[in-house]
């Protein structure tokens, strides 16, 4: 089995590394959006989440009601649920790791998370993932601070995993960090198969910060979707692990940022979303050694207007399964297995942050299929709560729950209501 130790030697730093051009970008701090530009610089004013259960109409379940489990998180990103009843919660930009026990929202954060960037914005802790076999062991996937190259105030993506013993993080260490800097803040989402590897999403690989070439770039570890074993070394059926040219991480190429993966029920495949800049946000269904095409074959255009591509698609290149125009900013991803809504199984769930650019118009998407797994109607639910929904789980209870990304962020639980008398 290949492991880290022992890949293949490191890869010649390619002509847009030896020029980089980022780098004056960067020293100069002109690269990334600030906080200050945040999500958009149009956008409705969000209400705070709601502090009481609220009921809402929808297509196939007539009424559904939304209970607000915890109000007090800030930017919360990604969560996971415990076999105790416990659901762990991240804080992106605090860096905290929250714990939720028995409905409450424990005041503690568990100590022993690693240090975050989050300087810029959408940078820090992102998600949590536990161990299929032993829930204690806790990963983490982050912005890491790093010094490259004697460039300093650089940060990476990186994947720590702990212990938790006693409502504390243990043993934590790195078992993987991905190589170079981040140059686009890259998000990383985190989702084991059935087989015990780890699928982790390494985003950051925006054309407006010149680095969409990234996705293509089999020497980096961006704008890619890669596949660890549980130690965080290499698998040996990686589709790339005999093609020194490749990082052995890689599972597939061409991405721009994936935030959502979630295996279908039915057909066992892997689906992702992903974020386009305006318009042509995808959900993919995603094969081994794949290429989606980002930035070569896109249907986005940049955030100024101009077209990312001369070409939506060309040969070589996998299409998406769902297309979104405008964009509605897909986040995590969830299809219902559960028992309390039976009108909704086999439904996609996905957290929508914002349609077509304009702020406050978050919402939960329901995407419905016919038997042969393709899609037939799509619904918005939740519009009127107004929040960018980062994350959609289904809970060992079969309700859904929910992570709003706001500076009062929250985690909705999303139950039927009873029927009007
Ligand atoms: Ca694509």
């Amino acid at each position: 089995m290949l492991t880290s130790s022992a890949r293949p030697p490191r890869i010649p730093p390619r002509p847009w590394i030896a020029s980089a051009p980022w780098a004056a970008l960067l020293i100069a701090g002109a690269a990334l959006p600030d906080r200050a530009r945040a999500q958009s610089d149009y956008g409705i004013a969000a209400p705070p989440p709601p502090d009481q259960p609220v009921e809402l109409g929808s297509a196939e379940v007539p009424r559904i009601r939304v209970v607000p489990i915890t109000t007090e998180l800030e930017y919360p990103w990604g969560m996971a649920f415990r076999r105790n009843g416990d659901i762990l919660v991240t804080e992106r930009d605090a860096g905290r790791l929250r714990i939720i026990r028995d409905g409450r929202l424990l005041e503690a954060d568990v100590p022993g998370v690693p240090a975050v960037y989050s300087e810029r914005w959408r940078a820090g802790l992102m998600d949590v993932a536990l161990h299929p076999d032993d829930d204690a062991l806790v990963y983490l996937s982050y912005t890491k601070p790093i010094v490259w190259e004697g460039l300093d105030g650089l940060f990476t993506v990186a994947l720590a995993r702990g212990r938790l013993v006693d409502d504390r993080l243990t043993d934590v260490e790195d078992i993987f960090v991905a190589d170079g800097p981040d140059l686009g803040i890259a998000a990383a989402k985190l989702l084991f198969a059935p087989d015990g590897t780890l699928f982790m999403s390494v985003g950051g690989s925006y054309v407006f910060t010149g680095t969409g070439e990234l996705a293509q770039d089999p020497g980096s570890h961006f704008g890619k979707l890669l596949r660890l074993n549980a130690d965080g070394t290499v698998p040996a059926d990686n589709p790339f692990v005999h093609d020194p040219a490749y990082r052995p991480e890689i599972y597939t190429l061409g991405h721009r940022n994936q935030m959502g993966l979630a295996f279908h029920p039915g057909t066992g495949a892997l689906w992702a979303t992903e974020n386009g800049p305006q318009g042509g946000d995808e959900a993919n269904i995603i094969r081994a050694g794949a290429n989606y095409g980002w930035p070569l074959a896109s249907e986005s255009r940049e955030y100024p207007g101009g077209w990312v591509s001369s070409t939506p698609w060309q040969a070589g290149f996998e299409r998406p399964e769902i297309l979104w125009w405008p964009s509605v900013a897909p986040s995590g991803l969830a299809f219902y297995t559960g028992d309390r809504f039976p009108a909704w199984q086999g439904n996609l769930f996905l957290g929508a942050m914002m349609v077509g650019r304009i702020g406050g118009t978050g919402h939960l998407e329901r995407i419905v299929f016919n038997a042969r797994a393709e899609e037939i109607r799509r619904e918005w639910l939740l519009t009127e709560l107004k929040q960018r929904i980062r994350d959609v789980r289904e809970g060992p209870d079969g309700y859904l729950y929910l992570l709003t990304d706001e500076e009062q962020g929250a985690v909705l639980r999303i139950e039927p209501a009873p029927a009007m008398p």
